[in-house]
């Protein structure tokens, strides 16, 4: 231990302080009023006689309609290094994001009350984030070497729903719901500001923004034996799933090509529906004209707002008037092929003049968007200046064992990623 953090515990001892913990594991509850004080218990022991490092536990209770928050804060009176908070609003993801902003620690984790995962495993989830090597660690229950004993519906609920995390959103972790995880307490500040969901969701978001941020997760085979008894009710949370998962992918790297083709999709179906409703009484050629100046508008103004997420009066009237330029220009491109067919090939089928038009029509398309971006919308496209995500120094900790007090507790050696803003 170094002097001066040697120096600083002594003087908190002094003052009756507590020092930080390196380690705040956190039990989110919800209705546990039957396994809590079991659980607790057993967690207690595991810390106190077999857990080299400063440790706290902090139970965290939102929206029991039973009687954990008392068994919760008797324990908490009852225990030492137990503490006990109560929320108000519902939610996992809100209880483990008040949990770990309050948390002085240097490592927070958590750990579902029932105690599925074997404690055996949290040594090892903490260790590489208390040595510096990762930043956020998850117990995985479909990494190689996992000891997983539960029923086959949730087996392939699990297994799908990160098939489908990996295929939408490229993600490289197996496992995102696994109730066993530790963030290193500074990274875990910086991604939170971030994280928008207070639900089942949080877990997800959490890894799929620290991927994106680069930061390294590591994954820890874990022993799991399932808890039959479960507050998550399946189709709702699915579809709250798959909402966040759509949340993500148009926040994402491809997020914004996505937004444009979708309002590309709806803006031609828009034009179609005028052009057929418009055509008995203006004729082709009006019909065409009113429909392009309408739905090329629309199309301008929800790119504008949804696509490059420009919002306000500035500089719409020349959006505008650019957008039209690049709807025309789109146009040359998609007909210049049709024309340049009929020019080279005399009467050619319909299967290869739809082919030319279609590869005419997609051309055109990508000649709009990349005018879009790198000309009308060009000044919000400009990079931002890169945020680093740089773990705080991490002190070295009281350690209750003396034997343990050389470990040093450190920050990340190695250079973190930059975090990636929406394109
Ligand atoms: N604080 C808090 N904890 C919750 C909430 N919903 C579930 N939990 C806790 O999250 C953990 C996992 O819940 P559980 O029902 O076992 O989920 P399962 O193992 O996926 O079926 C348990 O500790 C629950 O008490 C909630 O709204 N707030
Ligand atoms: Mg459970």
């Amino acid at each position: 231990m170094s002097a001066s953090v040697r120096e600083a515990t002594e003087a908190m001892a002094a003052m009756g302080a507590a020092p930080a913990p390196v380690v705040d594991v956190v039990l989110p509850t919800h209705n546990e009023a039957a396994g809590l004080e079991r659980s607790l218990r057993r967690l207690h022991r595991y810390l106190t006689d077999r857990f080299p490092f400063g440790w706290r536990i902090t139970i965290v209770d939102n929206g029991s309609s039973d009687a954990t928050p008392g068994i919760a804060r008797r324990l908490a009176a009852e225990l030492p290094g137990v503490e006990a908070r109560v929320l108000a609003e519902p939610g996992r993801g809100r209880a483990l994001r008040a949990a770990w902003l309050a948390s002085d620690a240097e490592i927070v984790a958590y750990m579902d009350c029932d105690l599925s995962t074997d404690l055996d495993g949290l040594l090892p989830l903490v260790a590489p984030l208390i040595s510096g090597h990762s930043d956020v660690a998850i117990g995985s229950r479909l990494a190689p070497g996992a000891r997983v004993r539960r029923g086959p519906k949730r087996e392939i609920i699990s297994r799908c729903y990160n098939a489908i995390l990996r295929l939408a959103l490229r993600t490289t972790f197996r496992d995102a719901q696994c109730g066993f995880k530790a963030v290193r307490a500074s990274t875990a500040r910086r991604l939170l500001a971030d994280i928008e969901d207070d639900g089942w969701f949080f877990d997800t978001e959490l890894l799929v923004r620290a991927q994106r941020a680069g930061l390294r997760i590591v994954e820890l085979p874990v022993d799991w034996v399932d808890d039959p008894d479960s507050r998550v009710r399946i189709l709702r949370t699915a579809w709250a799933d798959l909402r966040g998962v759509g949340r993500l992918l148009v926040t994402g790297r491809f997020g914004r090509p996505l937004r444009f083709a979708v309002i590309g999709a709806l803006s031609t179906i828009a034009y179609l529906l005028i052009y057929l409703s418009l055509q008995p009484d203006l004729g082709p050629w009006g019909a065409n004209f009113v429909a392009l100046a309408l739905t090329a508008g629309g199309n301008t103004a929800a790119n504008r707002r949804y696509t490059f997420g420009v919002t306000g009066r500035e500089g719409q009237v020349r959006h505008h008037l650019q957008g039209a330029v690049a709807f025309a220009a789109g146009l040359a491109a998609s007909s210049a092929g049709l024309g340049l067919l009929h020019l080279v090939v005399d009467s050619p089928t319909a299967v290869v003049e739809a082919f030319v038009a279609l590869g005419c029509g997609i051309a055109g398309t990508v000649v709009r968007y990349l005018l879009f971006r790198n000309w009308i919308f060009a000044p919000h496209q400009e990079p931002p200046p890169p945020v680093r995500l740089r773990p705080a120094s991490l002190p070295q900790s009281a350690s209750p064992s003396p034997a343990l007090a050389t470990i040093p507790v450190r920050a990340a050696a190695r250079p973190l990623g930059q975090v990636r803003r929406d394109p």
